[in-house]
């Protein structure tokens, strides 16, 4: 058993798609460990990008995550930092593969619906960026 770290980025939480992703999450057989709706503060999208900050997008990055509320979740499955990464669908949602998250709902390689933890060094440090131990069930 693996977790994960997820976000459902502003821009799908401002488009109503946050029911659909659930919907997605766990019928793609994901446990829900942790959930939890939120707004990050410029310093906390700041650190949480920390690894882009070289990156000439990094600045429209952290305003676009900024923009409003975004749901954080924790999600348990075999292989589940690989898995998540599948359903997600590729960065560019051009790229995206059919029935992929960023297929149905990303607007573009930056407002592309959700976050995933790429590797389990990140997802070591992205769960606990915004999930003490005792709120993961
Ligand atoms: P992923 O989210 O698939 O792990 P990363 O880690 O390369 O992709 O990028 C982090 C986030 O930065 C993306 N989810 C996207 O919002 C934004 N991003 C990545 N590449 C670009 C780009 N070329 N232009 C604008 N935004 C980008």
């Amino acid at each position: 058993m693996q977790r994960t770290f997820g976000i459902i980025k502003p821009d799908a939480v401002a488009a109503g798609h946050t029911g659909a992703i659930l919907a997605i999450i766990e019928k793609a057989g994901f446990r829900i460990a942790g959930l939890k709706m939120t707004r990050l503060s410029r310093a906390q999208a700041e650190a949480f990008y920390e690894v882009h900050k070289a990156r000439p997008f990094y600045a429209s990055l952290v305003n676009f995550m900024t923009e409003g509320p975004v749901v954080v979740m924790v999600l348990e499955r075999e292989n589940a930092i690989q898995q998540w990464r599948d359903t997600m669908g590729a960065t560019n949602p051009a790229n995206a593969a059919e029935g992929t998250i960023r297929k149905l709902f990303a607007q573009s390689i930056e407002r592309n619906a959700v976050h995933g933890s790429d590797a389990p060094e990140t997802a070591a440090v992205e769960i606990p960026f915004f999930f003490p131990g005792a709120e993961l069930l």
